[in-house]
């Protein structure tokens, strides 16, 4: 596929990759800021250009075009993947959608940037990887949205693990928590529904620390082993406008059908045992995304409410002064950051979909293909489905005898 034509008035410049996204809530937003920005950031080989967002209600929609950048509104994503000004569609609709999209959008001759987590099923998302190989043939990419990929710090001690730093890997630990949910109040939105959301925690936050893991480890996760809960069995039917981590509830309940919170242990293909835990229960904490590695060289700790360090111990260094010390992940040296601020500047969350965009608008210009590909997002798949095999497997609950 060959990017849209720069225009005249603009001779010089980067060939345009006119952009068109599905959906325009809370992802579309993030997304729409990484596509914004990119190009006044890095020095891209090409310009992305805000085409045309879509949306099934008209008037908000265009409130939407015109809040977050977008050129155009289309109500009808067919009619959007069609456009011909437009060579990337970025899919940001819960995830009962993604499949569909996609496919027709990489039919269509687009490449596609899906958000996490890739699919509803396992089914389904093999079907994507199978229409994304397709369309790789035919020179087209997919990428899947795993932001947190993107935050120089997780990039940073992925660099540290390919360099040997922390050998041979033993322990992985890491959770996900988050406390939307602990009030038995908040409305039974779509993402507490698994006819649109696929699962619960499980998908939302679990996808996340499972690639993650995959993706810093660099070997896929083997087997697990997990626990899974609904607290909250009914919430009330939201009345007015909803969006999934917000609207008002209305008298009637209705069934929560996915998972409130999910517990596993894994066992890496190496051998390395990790233990993961993903909720939305947690009171008090916020979007706390913490992760641990443990190796026979050393270890790495993570925490994304603190997402400019990194904390890495050196086991080869002398007992007597080696220990965690903290890398303040701000400098030119460090991934992406050459880019942003003078040494020493912070960055946040919304920066990582910048740093997404930028790394799939350099795949394109290049026609590498970008990481995650719809192959990772699958894997995740796998195991989240495993995940939850295991958590309905009573048989493999030992459960312990009361005391007397
Ligand atoms: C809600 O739990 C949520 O917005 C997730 O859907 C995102 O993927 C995560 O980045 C933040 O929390």
């Amino acid at each position: 596929m060959t990017p849209t034509e720069a225009s005249e008035d603009e001779a010089g410049a980067p060939p345009t990759l006119g952009v068109g996204m599905v959906g325009y809530a809370f992802m579309g937003a993030a997304h729409s800021q990484g596509w914004r920005t990119v190009g006044h950031v890095f020095d891209l080989p090409l310009r992305p250009r805000l085409a045309a967002v879509c949306g099934r209600d008209p008037a908000a929609v265009r409130d939407a075009a015109a809040r977050l950048g977008w050129a155009a509104a289309e109500t009808d994503w067919r009619v959007l993947i069609a456009r011909d000004d437009i060579d990337l569609v970025d899919v940001c609709t819960p995830g009962d959608s993604h499949a569909e999209i996609a496919i027709a959008a990489l039919e269509a001759g687009k490449h596609v940037l899906c958000e996490k987590p890739l699919a509803n099923s396992v089914a389904e998302a093999e079907q994507m990887v199978r229409a994304a190989e397709a369309a790789r043939a035919r020179g087209q990419l997919a990428m899947v949205g795993f932001n947190y990929r993107r935050v120089p710090a997780v990039a940073h001690a992925r660099t540290l693990i390919e360099q040997g730093r922390l050998g041979t890997l033993r322990h992985v630990r890491v959770t996900y928590l988050q406390d939307w949910l602990a009030d038995p109040d908040f409305p039974l939105t779509w993402r507490l529904r698994r006819e649109y959301a696929g699962s619960g925690a499980l998908g939302d936050l679990g996808a996340h620390i499972v690639d993650l893991v995959q993706y810093l480890a660099g070997e896929p996760i083997a087997g697990v082993s997990a626990l899974s809960e609904t607290f909250v069995k009914e919430r009330p039917v939201p009345t007015g406008p909803s969006q999934g981590l917000s609207g008002s509830g209305g008298g009637a309940l209705g069934p929560v059908t996915v998972d409130d919170a999910a517990l596993f242990t894994g066992r890496l293909a190496s051998g390395a045992l990790a233990s993961f835990e993903a909720t939305r229960f947690a009171a008090g904490r916020k979007n706390a995304l913490k992760l641990e590695l443990n190796g026979s060289e050393g270890s790495l700790a993570f925490d994304l409410e603190r997402l400019n360090e990194l904390s890495f111990h050196d086991h080869t260094e002398r007992a007597v002064s080696a220990g965690f010390r903290r890398i303040l992940v701000t400098e030119p040296e460090h991934p992406y950051l050459a880019a942003w601020w003078p040494p020493g500047h912070a960055l946040g969350y919304e920066h990582t979909f910048v740093h997404q965009a930028r790394d799939l608008v350099e795949a394109v210009a290049r026609g590498e293909q970008p990481a995650p590909s719809f192959a990772d997002g699958l894997q995740v798949q796998r195991v989240l489905a495993a995940v939850e095999q295991s958590a309905a497997d009573d048989a493999r609950y030992t459960p312990v005898p009361a005391p007397r």
